[in-house]
């Protein structure tokens, strides 16, 4: 049967070109399902599950297709009878189970593991309500419950089901399962637990809702604001409940396989996401300990299962929870967290001969601090047996800076595994027009190896090609373009540059120096100053509910963009747009559209960035900081085809060292007139009449005095870039030259390779 006549008989018997889109959404779903159930599962004598509190999957229909090959297909099928796919893909819900890089890579990576063919299940939670919705309401931004469950997600129902003990008494879980399809291949699962008693009724106001009862509360939101105690205190709840429901799957798969507990090492592999999951360990060590096995031996077994990924180095991010929550939450696990606690002690123990008043150098070494905080991160690199960063120089700066003092101790557990991305949904899916063109100019084996890419490299002299990849980024211009004018009712200049800057909203992502360089435009034209083309910056950005200073960054960028779009002056050569409620879906839509692609952090914030490497394969240049995996993308593209700026990591990794007399925004910047005059900007009247002064003056106050992510000191630099990068554009061919370097260098960063490498080095399957 073809699928045109599959869906038709979903359809009872209704013509394609009769039926709705919400009906042919649901005839797809189920179809794909049923193809889903019969693709072979994947199997292996050792399995790796991949722990993780977020995994941001995105829409999963077109996902799904093209691995199962069936995409084009449909896509034709669909249009003969005058449908759109992507039409009909609005009505999937996206199931928003993550913030942003770290659940994004997750998801990225389960789709590489099942492509190449190897046994990997995720973990993590099914929250009822996503990353919240936002919206914006004069100039500002708010948060909305995001619900995605209903009848249209994907999740099938398991049947299995966990005791989870809490102090207050047990809850029971349930467990849902993803099926993520392999490309062209197998399929692995992604489990999702959820409490079998919540109460959605719980959410009563916006996204708040009654923190303390956890029987009900436990799997209502992803990441309740925990910028109150009773919202921290829930997050431990929430990652106990988490790994408790992974420990015990684990350990019933391995009976079921016939293996003893003590094997567990040869048969599972434990990646711990960040420190969210950590408490694996503990629990792990917990039901051996029951089990009758004594704790040297649990130590060592569950030492050599689990391995950690390190994702940040701000510190405000790695975790550490006061010994009080632990008590509170997790009774059963702190006598083992103290018992970890006091081997690290008897093997580092204070150097003989210190004074009383000396610290003690070891002290970093421990667990539990003075404070009675646990540092989750210890406990993962004393008792897990691989430690990796996500890009070169983010594992350069673990091993000699961050984590030294860990290192030293324990070199052969540190490792670098620079994150990838999966060319299924970010080329292939999002751009099946470059797509088409890659094929045709090198064949198809660049979708099972995306090493192949390079043989584009002998195309970079040849017009044909360059035209059709500019007509090509013309094309996905306009499409973004026409989704713009549905969404909002405006679309886009699509003659301009599109200058992107897509990513959650952090000072250290400095999404402000971008809105300087936006303030020096518009006084650049008012001046009279004209540039040779239009420009439009595009940003999407959600910024944490309780994260006041990103929220007063989304309200500039928003009164900068309504008063640009009012002026006439200014208007046809400036545009600021920022998209409501950024997520996967738009950044499919704005990725392929890109020219310029955003990658301006302060140099050693941003542990890697993976939309750095989507952009890429999308054939835009980046402006960006020899941060993360920026460095990596500078290497293998040179210096023609990247625009790099700004302090070294070097430079301020030492600028902070400096302690007291470090960078200080208030003694740079009223010596430079140029920088007074963008700031001072920010307090004008003419910004003020249009925004909140409170919002605007705050946000003032911080860029002027504090500016810890040292925006100032980058931004004569960034604005100078980026204004020879405008400038560049107007060659078209020696564009499309770089677009054409970008993409064909850009296979390094697959998924693929990446998983490839874990698989190698740390996991050992198959
Ligand atoms: C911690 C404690 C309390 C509350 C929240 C958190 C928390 C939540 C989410 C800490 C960190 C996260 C997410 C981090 C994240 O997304 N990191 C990104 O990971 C990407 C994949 O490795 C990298 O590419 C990015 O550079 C990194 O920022």
């Amino acid at each position: 049967m073809s699928v045109k006549e599959e869906l038709e008989k979903k359809l009872d018997g209704k013509k394609l070109s009769e039926a709705e889109n919400k009906e042919i959404y649901q005839a797809l779903l189920q179809l794909t399902q049923e193809k889903l159930s019969a693709a072979p599962p994947i199997t292996g004598d050792k399995k790796l599950y991949y722990v993780s509190a977020e995994f941001l999957v995105g829409k999963l229909l077109s996902n799904n297709l093209i691995n199962l090959g069936l995409f084009q297909e449909v896509r034709t099928a669909l249009k003969e009878a005058g449908k759109d796919l992507s039409e009909i893909e609005e009505c999937e819900p996206e199931p928003a189970l993550g913030n942003g890089g770290l659940g994004r890579l997750a998801a990225c990576y389960l789709d590489s593991a099942a492509t190449l063919g190897l046994p990997a299940d995720g973990v993590g939670l099914l929250y009822h309500f996503g990353l919240f919705r936002q919206s914006f309401w004069e100039h500002k931004q708010y948060e909305n419950p995001e619900r995605w469950l209903g009848p249209d997600a994907w999740l099938e129902k398991t049947g299995v089901g966990f005791t989870v003990p809490f102090p207050g008494g047990a809850v029971k879980s349930v467990m849902y399962d993803l099926v993520v399809s392999g490309y062209e291949g197998g399929c692995n699962r992604l489990h999702l637990f959820d409490l079998e008693t919540v109460d959605e009724s719980l959410v009563k106001d916006g996204i708040d809702f009654d923190k303390t009862d956890i029987a009900h509360n436990l799997t209502l939101f992803l990441y309740p604001d925990d910028s109150d105690d009773a919202g921290r205190l829930l997050r431990v709840y929430q990652q106990y409940f988490m790994v408790s429901n992974a420990a015990q799957l684990i350990l019933k798969e391995l009976s079921a396989k016939g293996y003893a507990l003590r094997d567990l090492w040869k048969h599972a592999v434990v990646q711990i996401n960040d420190t969210h999951p950590s408490m694996m360990i503990p629990e792990l060590i917990r039901l051996m300990l029951k089990d009758g096995i004594h704790m040297d031996e649990a130590i060592s077994i569950v030492s050599k299962t689990c391995a950690y990924t390190n994702h940040t180095i701000l510190a405000e991010a790695l975790e550490k929870w006061p010994m009080h929550y632990l008590k509170q939450a997790v009774p059963e696990l702190v006598p083992i967290i103290q018992e970890l606690d006091q081997r690290v002690r008897q093997r580092f123990p204070a150097p003989a001969g210190l004074e009383e008043d000396e610290a003690n150098p070891n002290e970093k070494l421990y667990l539990i601090d003075e404070n009675q905080l646990v540092h989750m991160a210890h406990m993962d690199i004393h008792y897990g047996f691989s430690v990796n960063g996500v890009a070169a120089l983010h594992t350069d700066i673990l091993k000699e800076a961050e984590l030294k003092h860990f290192a030293d101790v324990y070199p052969e557990k540190f490792n670098n595994k620079t994150n990838g991305v999966t060319f299924r949904r970010w080329l292939m899916h999002c751009n099946p027009e470059l797509s088409a063109l890659v094929t045709e100019k090198i064949g198809e084996g660049w979708k099972h190896n995306a090493g192949e890419l390079e043989k584009l490299l002998p195309f970079q002299d040849d017009p044909e090609t360059l035209n059709r990849l500019l007509a090509i980024k013309e094309e996905k211009k306009a499409q973004l373009s026409a989704y713009m004018e549905e969404k909002t009712g405006k679309g886009l200049s699509e003659d301009s540059i599109f200058d992107i800057q897509i990513k959650r909203l952090h000072e250290y992502k400095r999404q402000q120096m971008n809105a300087l360089y936006i303030i020096w435009k518009y006084k650049q034209i008012k001046a009279g100053r004209k540039p040779a083309r239009k420009l439009t910056l595009l940003f999407g950005a959600k910024a944490a509910p309780a994260y006041i200073i990103a929220k007063d960054i989304i309200h500039l960028i928003l009164c900068l963009s309504e008063l640009i779009a009012k002026d006439p002056e200014v208007s046809p050569w400036l545009e600021v747009r920022m998209v409501e409620n950024y997520n996967v879906t738009w950044a499919e839509k704005l990725i392929p559209a890109c020219d310029i692609s955003e990658q301006i952090s302060l140099a050693s914030k941003e542990a890697s960035g993976t939309g750095n490497m989507k952009f890429m394969l999308n054939g835009a240049v980046t402006l960006g900081t020899e941060d993360g995996a920026n460095v990596e993308i500078h290497q293998l593209v040179g210096d023609g085809n990247i625009c790099i700026f700004g302090q070294s990591s070097d430079q301020v990794i030492h600028l902070y060292e400096e302690g007291d007399d470090r960078y200080t925004p208030a003694a740079y910047y009223p010596k430079d007139e140029e920088i007074t005059e963008l700031l001072d900007f920010i307090i004008s009247p003419t910004l003020m009449r249009m925004g909140d002064p409170e919002n605007l003056g705050r946000l003032y106050r911080d860029m002027s005095r504090k500016d810890w992510f040292m925006a100032l000191l980058d931004v004569k630099e960034y604005i100078a870039a980026k204004e020879q990068l405008l400038g560049q554009y107007e060659d078209r061919q020696a564009w499309a030259k770089k677009m054409l370097v970008n993409i064909a260098k850009a296979g390094f960063f697959s998924s693929d390779r990446a998983i490839a490498q874990y698989n190698e080095d740390v996991w050992h399957l198959k």
